[in-house]
Order: structure tokens, then sequence, then C-alpha cells
């Protein structure tokens, strides 16, 4: 496919799907504050200062739309679990994202981010539910694998299963970490196969 990452722009910001840009394939991605969706967005990407990133919860507020060589949108989320803003949380899980996922046929697939380290907490299981029953198209992506230890590393699959009760399928995941290429071109290769479903 004849797509680089290269030509990549901010377009707009909105917490309202009747305001999205012109339609294109999107690509969401979304998880716990702080999980790292910003960073990895910027990674993929390339480009430190395309999304905001910061080591305190609550950084993203908006759905932020980036264009990637005018052909789909990368699509920056607010994350969920941020205990200061309850109300914001439900609000946005609660509506917008519904209808985000609803009525949105542009979105093609989703991007669910969990760090590599911990097991998922109450939001993770609420959003994994969510996302099943949305009957979206979705990937895991575990974060931050640069700072796993030998024990955590091993864990990773074990933590899945205690929290969904379900085992992790082969191939149904990724274990990525900004600092690391080759973890990052798996990603965007697996984002580019799913344009056009
Ligand atoms: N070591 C390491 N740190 C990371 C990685 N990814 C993200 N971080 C750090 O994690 C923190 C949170 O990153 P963000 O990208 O802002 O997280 P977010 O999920 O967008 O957070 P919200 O917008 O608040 O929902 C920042 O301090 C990042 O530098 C990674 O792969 N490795
Ligand atoms: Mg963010």
């Amino acid at each position: 496919m004849d797509y680089s990452f290269k030509n990549i722009k901010f377009v707009k910001s909105v917490v309202d799907i009747k305001d999205k840009p012109i339609s294109l394939p999107e690509i969401l991605f979304v998880g716990k504050s702080n999980v790292g969706k910003s960073s990895l967005i910027n990674a993929i990407c390339n480009n430190k200062h395309l999304a905001y990133t910061s080591s305190k919860p609550g950084m993203t507020k908006m759905l932020n739309y980036f264009s990637v060589d005018n052909k789909f949108y990368i699509v920056d989320c607010p994350g969920y679990g941020y205990s200061a803003k309850k109300d914001f949380d439900y609000n946005f899980y609660g509506n917008m994202l519904e209808t985000y996922f609803k009525d949105n046929n542009d979105l093609k697939l989703i991007i669910f981010l969990l760090d590599s380290r911990i097991i998922p907490g109450e939001n993770d299981i609420d959003f994994f539910n969510f996302l099943k029953e949305s009957k979206q198209k979705f990937v895991i992506c575990f974060t931050k694998s640069d700072k796993l230890n030998q024990s955590e590393r091993a864990r990773i699959k074990k933590n899945y299963s205690l929290a969904f009760n379900e085992e992790i399928k082969e191939d149904s995941y990724f274990l990525v970490s900004i600092k690391n290429n080759s973890s990052l071109e798996k990603l965007k290769q697996f984002i580019l196969n799913n344009l056009g479903a």
C-alpha cells in the first residue's frame, strides 16, 4: 500500500461527532489516562510535538483528529479512570464515545491500550466489555514495554486473563514502547492493513 506515515497534520478537535472532519477511515486510540495514547501516536508518526503528552493523567480532553497522508485519520482520545474528573468520564464515555461508535461508519479499528506493567483495573474491564458489545474491531496494545523487568514481562498474559477472564489470543495484541522502533513498525503495518475493512 502506498501510505508512508510522512505527511501528518493536526486537523481538528471535536467533542461532538457531528463536527468531525470530512469522511476518511479512522483509527481510534483509547485507554486509561496516562497509559500512553498520545505518546504512541507521536511515536508512530515520528513527531514528538503532534499530540500533547504529560506525565500527569488527564492531558487529552477532546477527540483530536490527525490526518495521515490525506488517506486516513488517527484519532487521539481522552483517557478514562482519572478520578479527579469522574463527571467528565461519565459524560464522555457514557454519551460521546457511545454515539461515536454507533454512528461512525468511518471507524475501522480501535487500538485499546493497556499498561504492560499493570493488571488491568475495573475501568479497563468496563471499557473492554463496552468494546466487545460495540462489535467494533479492536486490538490490544500493551504499552511502555521498555519499563518491564523480566518477571513483569513474563506476567503480561497472566495479568490479562486474570482481569478479563479469557486467554489472550496470539496475534491479537501488540507489545510496544515509544523507544522501540520495531514494535512501532509492526503496529503501523497493522494499521495500514486495516484501513479498508
Ligand atoms: N518509558 C516510557 N514512557 C512512556 C511510554 N509511552 C508513554 N510514556 C509516558 O507516559 C506518560 C503519559 O503519556 P501520554 O501519552 O500523555 O498518555 P495519554 O494516554 O495520552 O494520557 P491522557 O491524555 O491523560 O489520557 C508520559 O510521561 C509519557 O512520556 C513508553 O513507551 N515508555
Ligand atoms: Mg493523551
